[in-house]
């Protein structure tokens, strides 16, 4: 069967989700193929810190009246070096603020108004792919309860992820791509616990990084940085809960401990693939781009390239115009590597890297030293944590 829709989006993520919103507020078709159930999609713990102008790009959207309800407002950040913690103060530094809530809330957020309001989203969709994207027309074939099916499109916005199919459709020779991995990966746990912290603390440690952080008021989130092929197996919960206690310990601080709920380990990888479009398929979040989270930025660097998407998508068919789609590779590329950059800043900033050596290891206790002593260097690191503006 052949169906016919403006935009066909592969990936029901943040980024899929929110350029169907920002398409149907314009009254622009579109349909979403996501190849996961939607109890998985909602259920996937992922990130947690939404910049203000993620905040209030989905204040637009009508999507936040839970946010605003359960989400956790911090004016701050804590930086802890060898035990001693140090407060990066936004609303001083910068006037501005961001939101705790987990990104699996606000997919579920998205997906009740997307069909609420009659969106076609659909769901365990299997095997997609993407041809013709270098003509007028391009498909996305697809099974759909055992039936296939084909859905024509003026464009194909590939929300897919980073192993999604979108990106592979693009001949090699056309696509250029930069990447690093580190010598290192998370172990993230969701434990049931009130944070013991107000505001997030990220601590480097002679044992490693160590992140606190939470989703509600009774739940926290925390991290550790492990070797990239270490087995979850060999990390009890007692042995992880020693790791954060030693980690995270500074005077006068108590970290609680409670069940553990979730945990896994997460790969630390910097990726870009340049450009972001090729003929009528444009790759937008993690199917273009990953940085290492350290920064909190990959959710919200994929609102903010289906942001520009979005804006240049509505100018095309308002007016037949394609300046906005001829640079949407370039303008996204731009703040990609900024955060890109920020990203890598702060991750070695804060972790142990075991290939180093005593030069690296004593740069970055200058660089440490340097956000401890210099307004100006705590005023960079704010500036950029709450997010650039959508420019
Ligand atoms: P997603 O969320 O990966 O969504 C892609 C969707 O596409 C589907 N899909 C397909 N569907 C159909 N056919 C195919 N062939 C498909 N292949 C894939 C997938 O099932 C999925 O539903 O990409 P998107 O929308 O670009 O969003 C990116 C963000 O999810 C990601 O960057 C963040 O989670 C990264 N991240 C963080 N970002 C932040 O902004 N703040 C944070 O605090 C933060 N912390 C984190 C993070 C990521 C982490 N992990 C687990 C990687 C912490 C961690 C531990
Ligand atoms: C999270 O709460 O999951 C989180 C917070 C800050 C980060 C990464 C993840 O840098």
């Amino acid at each position: 069967m052949t169906e016919r829709t403006q935009v066909g989006i592969v990936g029901a993520g943040p980024a899929g989700l929110v350029l169907s919103h920002l398409l149907a507020a314009a009254g622009i078709d579109s349909v979403v193929l996501e190849q996961r159930d939607r109890a998985f999609v909602e259920s996937r713990v992922r990130a947690g810190v939404l910049e203000q102008c993620t905040v209030e790009l989905l204040n637009g959207l009508g999507v936040t009246e839970r946010l605003h309800r359960e989400g956790l407002v911090h004016r701050g950040v804590n930086l802890q070096f060898n035990g001693d913690r140090h407060r990066i103060d936004f609303a001083e530094l910068t006037g501005r603020s961001i939101t705790v809530y987990g990104q699996q809330e606000v997919l579920k957020d998205l997906i009740a108004a997307r069909l609420a309001a009659g969106g076609d989203l659909r769901f365990a969709v299997h095997d997609v792919r993407v041809d013709g994207i270098e003509g007028p027309h391009p498909t996305l074939a697809f099974r759909e309860g055992g039936a296939q099916r084909t859905l024509t499109c003026d464009l194909v916005a590939g929300c897919d992820g980073f192993h999604g199919c979108c990106r592979p459709t693009v001949p090699e020779s056309a696509l250029r791509t930069f990447t690093r991995t580190y010598p290192f990966a998370w172990l993230g746990i969701l434990a049931e616990v009130a944070p013991s912290a107000g505001e997030l603390v990220y601590a480097f440690h002679p044992r490693g990084f160590a992140l606190h952080s939470a989703r509600s008021p009774t739940i926290s989130r925390l991290y550790l940085q492990v070797a990239p092929g270490e087995d979850i197996s060999a990390w009890p919960d007692g042995r992880i809960w020693d790791e954060l206690q030693q980690r995270l310990a500074c005077d006068g601080w108590v970290l609680d401990e409670g069940p553990v709920l979730e945990k896994g380990i997460t790969p630390m990888r910097s990726f870009v693939c340049e450009p972001m479009r090729h003929g009528r398929l444009f790759l937008a979040g993690d199917a273009a781009h990953i940085v290492p989270p350290t920064g909190a930025k990959g959710m919200n660097l994929a609102i903010a390239d289906v942001a520009f998407l979005a804006e240049a998508i509505i100018r095309w068919y308002a007016t037949g115009d394609a300046a906005g789609l001829d640079g949407y590779s370039d303008r996204c590329l731009a703040r990609v590597w900024r955060v890109q950059d920020f990203s890598t800043t702060m991750t070695t900033l804060l972790h142990v890297d075991p290939t180093g050596d005593g030069f690296t290891r004593r740069m970055q206790a200058a660089r440490q030293d340097q956000i401890r002593t210099s307004r100006a260097a705590a005023t960079a690191l704010a500036e950029n944590y709450v997010g650039l503006p959508l420019a």
